[in-house]
């Protein structure tokens, strides 16, 4: 069985993680990654901290194995989603989109791990100086919030600046990405896309049926302008906003064009209106399967490559 430092640090199983997918991670697929034997997350997004409390009791109802709480940075309601998983002690925090300084001694104090996402060798190591118990190494394959770099530049680039474990995210969808990451000096991995299509995951049918539908290039970064890069799925919403990205409209037009998007994908699975998020692995996602299944299989498939490496040196 693949095991790393994780697995003892966190008490999990398998070093695999659930993506914090905003409007996605409910309590429920959590529950089902934990149960897994990997770490489940509830994506908190732009939701309030009662939203947030309600998915850890969710959580908590149908397991006694650890779980995280992925916290947007820039959500308007991040300072009582900060406090609500401190309250809660959930037993791991991750965040995204920004610098989680300011919260840590908060965190610690609480006895919660703090793993933050990276997207710069910059911020991995202030993470370490402020006290991270790991770091989220995330290119830029992945779907959502973006930074620059690819998974294969930035997971070595962070592993070489950190003595922290390193969790690499994007692009990776099976077992080939998970021998891959470890290679780069990975010690486990962080997979959203593919848990779209979890039995457990409750998004909307049609939401479901695109990301089985995508094929290689179904993916593009929108957002630029704003500064807030985000990969969805060519839709008509994506052709929209790109369009508006390149005209006159004002920043504020921008981003109302842009505001309860997500929403409507994942709730509505309005094809017309919604906003996708999905990695540039979605072409790989072709299965409805329960997440624990989704975890063994892509743990099961890496073992024999990582075994059979030795065949590349002679
Ligand atoms: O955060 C994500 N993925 C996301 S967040 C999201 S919701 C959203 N809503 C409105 C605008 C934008 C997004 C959907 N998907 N992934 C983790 C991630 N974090 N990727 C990149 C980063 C990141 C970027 C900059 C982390 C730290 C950072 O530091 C900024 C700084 O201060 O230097």
């Amino acid at each position: 069985m693949i095991q790393s430092v994780i697995c003892q640090q966190l008490g999990i199983q398998y070093p695999l993680f659930q993506g914090g997918m905003a409007w996605v991670a409910d309590g429920q697929l959590a529950a089902a990654v934990s149960n897994g034997g990997g770490l489940g997350l509830i994506g908190a997004g732009n939701a309030p901290a009662d939203y947030v409390r309600e998915q850890i009791g969710v959580v908590r109802s149908l397991t006694d194995k650890p779980f995280g709480v992925n916290i947007m940075l820039l959500s308007p309601f991040a300072d009582e989603v900060a406090q609500a998983a401190a309250d809660e002690k959930v037993p791991v925090i991750t965040t995204g989109a920004g610098n989680p300084s300011k919260y840590m001694e908060q965190w610690k104090n609480a006895g919660c791990q703090v793993i933050p996402v990276v997207a710069s060798t910059a911020m991995a190591k202030l993470m370490q100086r402020v006290g991270a118990d790991a770091v989220i190494a995330e290119g830029c394959e992945s779907g959502g919030h973006v930074g620059e770099l690819t998974t294969m530049c930035l997971v070595p680039q962070i592993a070489d600046v950190t003595d922290l474990p390193v969790i690499a995210a994007g692009g990776i969808v099976d077992g080939r990405g998970v021998a891959a990451v470890l290679m780069l000096g990975a010690c486990a991995v962080q997979v959203g896309t593919r848990f779209l299509t979890a039995t457990e995951c409750n998004i909307h049918r049609n939401y479901k049926d695109k990301v089985l539908k995508a094929g290689d290039r179904a993916t593009v970064v929108t957002g630029h302008r704003l500064g807030h890069p985000v990969r969805s799925l060519k839709t008509p919403f994506a052709r929209k906003y790109t369009a508006a990205e390149y005209s006159q409209m004002s920043n504020e037009e921008l981003d109302e064009l842009g505001t309860g998007v997500l929403r409507l994908a994942v709730q509505e699975g309005d094809i017309e209106n919604g906003c996708f998020l999905a990695g540039q692995v979605a072409a790989m996602v072709n299965r409805e399967q329960p997440a624990a299944e989704i975890i063994r299989e892509m743990m099961e498939e890496a073992e024999p490559i990582l075994k059979g490496a030795p065949k590349w040196v002679v």
